[in-house]
């Protein structure tokens, strides 16, 4: 018999990346399994996550805000990136969430929107892991909606004054710079909000059963007096956040796949393993049949990344062709998780294996982001013309 193959080397997607990217990727997944994986299952149990610690060596390997270029990013191809998040998320969905909001959503609003003088004062510090960004965009009554956030922004002098509540905020409380979307009269604005200003607070949210390796917070504004030239300038409207939006759900394309790679190879070696009427479960047919339809939509759902990943490099990729992309990758990979864990059986529920950890995990990948619901109203939109979200 051949030697097994894994799920992805039956595809044999690495033929579609170039040598660098693939470079990249193995230092992010040797990163991984050395230094992270050996404490995931710890830091989920106990629901905390060294954030700062950990950025500042993500910031080390260059993994922080890599795909921009300039003020200490490392400037790597969309795909580097991406091969980077599914790396990440193969360790946990938290790893990949920190990286996430700190390199797409707080870096890149920074990058895209910001000016000079807000470019030059956060991006180098944030690349290097020095300092943590959160992104504001989420209110708890405005979820999938944020066009209806009540959180504003008023001008009092040259200063600007907010007031609101953000909810659902990774990094919130570990932050050192928020960026938090504001309605100014009828527009909506982005703010960077050093998190030491007075008025400012990040209450951590506790008891989640999902993403436990993650902070995720409140924003509370209470009268935050910030100077004038701490509006991003390029960003004016729903626009700003949503570009910000679609850089990381790119991300998510990928880094759904890890933790889905992590959970079928865990499935497979346990099958090898697990003696069930006297041989091997991976020897039974209805087994294989699993691990055969689960291999198909991780090396699908891989090309499908990587055909987007090459649209982006060629910056021709659109917001709705990235929607297909996180719609199809994050319930295949929830889908993928959960049947992993029927071949594990009882095993499969605790934190010596990572199953359930992942399928857990992904249950908040599904809703963050934009939940499926949003991706396919989206998707049906850019298919028939017509807007069917309200
Ligand atoms: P709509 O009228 O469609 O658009 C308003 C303006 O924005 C433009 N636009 C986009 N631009 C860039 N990228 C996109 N993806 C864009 N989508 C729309 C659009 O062209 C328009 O521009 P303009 O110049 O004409 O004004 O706005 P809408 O109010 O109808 O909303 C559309 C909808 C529902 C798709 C949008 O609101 C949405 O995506 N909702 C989901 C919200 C969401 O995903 N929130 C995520 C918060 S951050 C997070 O979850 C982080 S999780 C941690 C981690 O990442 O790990
Ligand atoms: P709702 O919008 O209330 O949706 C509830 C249900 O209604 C969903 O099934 C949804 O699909 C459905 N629905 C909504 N609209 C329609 C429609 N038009 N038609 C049919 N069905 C519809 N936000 C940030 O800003 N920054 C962050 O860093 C951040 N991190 C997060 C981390 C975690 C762990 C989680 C869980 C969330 C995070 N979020 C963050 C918030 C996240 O983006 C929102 O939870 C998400 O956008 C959905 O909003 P909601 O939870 O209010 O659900």
């Amino acid at each position: 018999m051949a030697a097994p193959q894994t799920p992805l080397e039956l595809f044999g997607t690495d033929d579609l990346v170039d040598a660098d990217d693939l470079a990249i990727r193995d230092t992010v997944r040797r990163h991984v399994e050395e230094r992270v994986r050996p404490h995931l299952a710890e830091w989920y149990d106990a629901g905390t996550l060294p954030a700062r610690e950990l950025a500042r060596e993500l910031g080390g390997l260059g993994v922080l805000g890599m795909h921009l270029e300039g003020y200490g990013c490392a400037g790597t191809s969309a795909t580097a990136y991406g091969l980077a998040c599914l790396e990440l998320e193969a360790g946990d969905s938290g790893l990949r969430s920190l990286v996430s909001v700190q390199g797409s959503l707080a870096m890149y609003a920074i990058w895209q929107h910001g000016s000079e003088e807000q470019r030059q004062e956060w991006l180098p510090r944030l690349a290097a892991g020095e300092a943590i960004g959160c992104f504001g965009l989420t209110e708890a009554d405005f979820g999938s909606n944020p066009a209806g956030m009540r959180t504003r922004a008023v001008r009092d002098g040259d200063d600007w004054v907010l007031d609101g509540t953000k909810m659902w905020i990774t990094n919130g409380s570990v932050a050192d710079v928020a960026v938090v979307w504001a309605r100014v009269e009828d527009r909506v604005r982005g703010f960077v909000v050093p998190t030491d200003a007075p008025g400012f607070s990040a209450p951590a949210i506790t008891r989640k059963m999902s993403l436990r390796a993650s902070v995720t917070s409140e924003l509370v504004l209470d009268g935050v007096r910030l100077p004038g030239s701490a509006v991003l300038p390029g960003a004016s409207g729903l626009s700003g956040p949503l570009s910000c939006l679609t850089e990381a759900r790119f991300g998510i394309v990928f880094g759904v796949l890890g933790a889905a790679r992590d959970c079928l190879e865990t499935a497979l070696d346990y099958a090898g393993e697990r003696e069930i009427f006297d041989r091997p479960l991976a020897g039974y047919q209805l087994t294989q049949a699993k691990l055969a339809d689960m291999t198909l939509e991780l090396g699908k759902g891989m090309l499908l990344a990587l055909h987007l990943g090459r649209l982006k490099d060629a910056g021709t990729l659109r917001p709705e062709q990235v929607s297909l992309g996180k719609l199809n990758n994050v319930r295949e990979a929830i889908a993928i998780a959960r049947e992993c864990r029927t071949i594990l059986g009882a095993a499969g529920i605790t934190l010596e294996h990572p199953v359930m950890r992942h399928a857990n995990n992904l249950e908040s990948v599904l809703t963050y982001e934009g939940t499926s619901e949003v991706h396919q109203l989206v998707i049906g939109r850019a298919l028939t013309g017509h807007s069917a979200f309200r």
